[in-house]
């Protein structure tokens, strides 16, 4: 049966903000601090060592009883055992990847547009990572800004969960779910910080106080 999951405060790897460190360690960290899904993404590995990573991700994920989701490859998700697979527009369409994986795992969709976020809910994605929200240095590729507004727009648009990414931090998860996301994605407001359990609680503290104000 599919997992429904808790987006609160969504954590994407990027092992290039590791500085380093071992990305189980920053995982365990983050997880204490209260992020609640990990998002493995590396866009550099092998098919091999992308695979390997996440049956070594899946085993401190499961320990943590935290699900694990895997960006781009729905081969990798499924021969890991992941919880779910992370879709971009570039990637294959999320119908398709429905039919490899399954009605049991969780699909994601990155979406910028009203557009894009109706398709996706139409294909079957179980969330949409509504992005970017603002620029960010970390992923430069991206369309323009969606702002908050472009967030609401979409929020009214579609029902299925919303996360909103893209230069996120503890001074601004507040707004976004006040502008109908349902959880927060980051990559380094926890992957560069020198304390990335700390800095998941900050943020689970500003999304907390964006629930209730
Ligand atoms: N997808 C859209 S923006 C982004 C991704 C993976 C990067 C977000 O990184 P940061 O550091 O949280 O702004
Ligand atoms: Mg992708």
């Amino acid at each position: 049966m599919k997992r429904r999951l808790d987006y609160t405060l969504y954590l994407v790897t990027d092992s290039n903000l590791a500085g380093g460190r071992e990305l189980e360690s920053i995982v365990r960290q983050a997880v204490r601090g209260g992020v609640t899904v990990v998002q493995l993404r590396e866009k550099e590995l092998s098919s091999r060592d992308f695979f390997c990573l996440a049956l070594r991700l899946r085993a401190v994920t499961d320990s943590l009883r935290i699900p694990l989701i895997i960006n781009d490859r729905p081969d990798i998700a499924r021969a890991s055992g992941a919880a779910g697979v992370h879709l971009g527009q570039d990637d294959l369409p999320c119908r398709v990847v429905r039919s490899i994986v399954g009605p049991d795992m969780v699909i994601g969709v990155s979406v910028s547009t009203v557009e894009e976020a109706t398709e996706a809910e139409a294909d079957g994605a179980d969330y949409l990572g509504v992005s970017p929200i603002f620029q960010t240095a970390t992923k430069t590729d991206t369309p323009s800004a969606t702002g908050l507004d472009g967030l609401q727009k979409i929020r009214r648009a579609v029902s299925i969960p919303l996360v909103a990414i893209g230069g996120m931090n503890a001074g601004n998860a507040g707004d976004a779910v006040r502008s109908g996301a349902d959880g927060i994605a980051v990559v380094s407001a926890i992957m560069a910080a020198r304390d990335p359990e700390t800095s998941a609680r900050e943020l689970l503290s500003a999304i907390r106080r964006g629930s209730t104000g």
